[in-house]
């Protein structure tokens, strides 16, 4: 086949949720510090994001993962993540997934791996070929009971955190965490986000609260509880979302309701399940995260120059789709 660019990907899932790693042809974006290649991502590559991750390739819930060359010398892999609208600080379950990948192509052994991320350095420590402890970024409480008026929903309180990614953790949820209820969740979630940003509610520093988590009940015994995550682009996380889980550990402890080294089990809509802790130092709160990943495709995705939608479908690019005739 005859390809202008070819870009070797390989495909995993997190407790459902799909990681896309890049290996190889992906943009170039230097050999400075993360935060900067992100930079460079956005504004000069995001065609790359879009191509790799959107349709028809990809799909909403797929999370890309950017294998990138470490700057410090002592991590395994730096890693940039995106998705169908954008980019990430960092993924839990895509770590995961990244951690799973390297080890089955031989790159990684069990033990623990320092990963480079735009949000800092976390470790990802390989069980076995399967099983990952994501020992996270610092996570924290910003605000709490912070309540917004719902359109069709009425008042909700929530907390706001930060486990790798803002989140606005629900206190309420009136409807019950299930595949079947998917609509009406998403509603709820997209609701909540706009009335966030109808009221001005940022993080400290002004970056929009892009993911919304609701809880309810588990269903699976020995869990503690059941989310529902909608991120950014509007797709929900098919696991229990590894910032969000680390999120919701940071309001537990700030609020009384979990201990260090507290075993907490959160299981997803779809009845995945992470386990995780958290230790303080300092008044740091860390969180770890356990969860299993498989792989389940390699692949080569060719960019041809010929193709109008080579780059993916994205917001409308006047030159992209050639009219007929
Ligand atoms: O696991 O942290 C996570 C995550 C974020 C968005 C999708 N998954």
């Amino acid at each position: 086949m005859p390809a202008d660019k070819i870009i070797r990907i390989v495909d995993s899932h997190t407790g459902g949720e799909p990681t896309r790693v890049v290996l190889t042809g992906g943009p170039d974006l230097g050999t400075g510090p993360l935060n900067e290649r992100l930079r460079k991502f956005k504004d000069e590559f995001d065609h790359f994001r879009s191509a790799i991750v959107n349709e028809p390739r990809g799909s909403d819930a797929i999370v890309g993962a950017l294998l990138c060359e470490p700057v410090d010398p002592t991590c395994s892999a730096g890693v940039i993540f995106f998705n169908n609208t954008g980019y990430l600080g960092m993924c839990g379950h895509g770590t995961i997934g990244l951690a799973v990948t390297l080890a089955h192509y031989g790159r990684i052994e069990r033990g623990i791996h320092r990963i480079e991320t735009p949000v800092g350095i976390v470790q990802a420590e390989l069980h076995d070929a399967e099983h990952v402890t994501v020992h996270n970024v610092p996570s924290f409480r910003t605000a709490s009971g912070i309540a917004v008026a719902v359109e069709q929903f009425g008042m909700v309180t929530g907390d706001i955190a930060w486990g790798g990614n803002w989140f606005f953790v629900a206190h309420e949820n009136p409807l019950e965490i299930r595949l079947s209820n998917l609509e009406a969740l998403t509603d709820l979630c997209w609701s909540i986000r706009r009335a966030l940003n109808a009221n001005g509610i940022t993080a400290p520093d002004g970056s929009e609260i892009d993911h919304v988590e609701l809880y309810g009940p588990p269903t699976i015994p020995g869990a503690n509880s059941k989310n529902f995550v909608l991120c950014p682009g509007g797709s929900y996380d098919r696991s229990p979302c590894g910032t969000g889980t680390s999120a919701k550990l940071a309001c537990l402890y700030e609020s009384g309701n979990l201990e260090p080294g507290q075993r907490w089990v959160q299981e997803s809509i779809i009845g995945s399940l992470f386990e995780g802790s958290i230790h303080v130092d300092d008044g740091g709160i860390y969180p770890r995260i356990m969860g299993s990943a498989y792989v389940i495709a390699e692949s080569s995705l060719f960019i041809q120059d010929k193709d109008p939608l080579r780059w993916g479908i994205r917001e409308c690019q006047p030159t992209q789709v050639r009219q007929p005739g």
